[in-house]
């Protein structure tokens, strides 16, 4: 088999691809598409200025300004899904001019499912957001930063590790943590990401983006919000979550990657508001979410089975 067909046949996003130079050699792209492709490839971000229009940010911030509180550090301090209650905000996730570059680099149509909006910085340790969700197969997923006034070094601007992508995609097995129900494991996570970074010899690049201005991420870049240095600096700010078409979808966080367990998703596409169908190569996979969670899940559930299997074999009929 030669290399290209061995290259088309992975199934992987070509920007990711290992076969990248390959891939890139049999396509016709303009000098934008060219570097768009190189830069998504190789650092793991692009950016594309002035992308969204003023007067649907402006829209938007009149929208869902009064969900916010009017001092940093008090709650709540972002929202979840302020699409299905503002047009506005589901308007920047399905804009059309996003979804050209998505579909250019994924060549897969684009599922917006999770929108956020900030009033302030993050001030979000190191993470990739592959911990939160991710696909089968891999890297199907990515985030669309817009920023929705200028950032700066006061208003706790996004910074990224370029390059920190091309790493594996790290789960709470692989790095030694136990999922908890409540979270509070998530700062050990945080934790490996720096040292990770550290002693991986990345180096944190903040990002100054200007009202409109789009940033792209690649499922597995690791970024964060910079420390806000002015309290009364607001940062407003929609990220909406991208999944493709035609994967398996789950959340890494809440899985058990050692029984293979995975905690799928219920993903809901923001453009079409329709239920999106777990599915592979046009095949619709039929999916069980036990939504129980990690280990309780795989070792209640066989001790059970087992005490069930036993009992009916003594007595004759099913117990329970
Ligand atoms: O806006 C930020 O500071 C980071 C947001 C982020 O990491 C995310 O939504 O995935
Ligand atoms: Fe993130």
């Amino acid at each position: 088999m030669n290399k290209t067909a061995i290259a088309q046949r992975m199934n992987l996003p070509w920007v990711e691809s290992p076969f990248f130079e390959n891939l890139i050699s049999q396509k016709t792209l303009d000098l934008q598409q060219q570097k768009m492709a190189f830069d998504f490839h190789n650092e793991g971000y692009i950016v594309l200025p002035g992308m969204i229009d003023s007067k649907l940010i402006d829209q938007t911030i009149q929208d869902i300004k009064h969900e916010y509180p009017d001092r940093l550090g008090e709650e709540p301090s972002r929202h979840q899904d302020l699409w299905k209650k503002y047009e506005s905000v589901r308007a920047i996730a399905s804009a059309d001019a996003i979804f050209d570059v998505l579909r250019f680099l994924y060549e897969r149509e684009p599922i917006p499912f999770q929108t956020l909006n900030f009033k302030f910085g993050t001030q979000q340790r190191a993470h990739s957001d592959t911990i939160h969700f991710s696909c089968v197969p891999a890297r199907f997923m990515c985030g669309v930063w817009v920023a929705m006034e200028d950032t700066n070094a006061n208003n706790g601007p996004l910074f990224y590790y370029p390059k920190s992508h091309r790493n594996e995609e790290f789960n709470y097995y692989n790095i030694g943590i136990e999922a908890q129900k409540d979270y509070a494991e998530y700062h050990e996570y945080e934790d490996f990401m720096e040292a990770f970074m550290d002693s991986g010899h990345y180096a944190p690049q903040q990002i100054h983006l200007n009202k409109g201005d789009v940033l792209i991420w690649s499922s597995n870049l690791i970024h964060g919000g910079a420390p806000i240095l002015n309290p009364e600096a607001t940062r407003w700010s929609q990220v909406t979550h991208y999944f493709f078409e035609g994967c398996m979808y789950y959340s890494p966080r809440l899985s058990d990657m050692f029984a293979n367990n995975l905690n799928l998703r219920h993903v809901v596409n923001i453009k079409t508001r329709q239920i999106v169908q777990h599915s592979d190569k046009g095949k619709p996979i039929e999916t069980i979410n036990t939504g129980n969670f990690k280990y309780a899940v795989s070792r209640q559930f066989t001790l059970r089975t087992l005490a069930k299997e036993v009992i009916k074999k003594i007595i004759g009929k099913k117990p329970f």
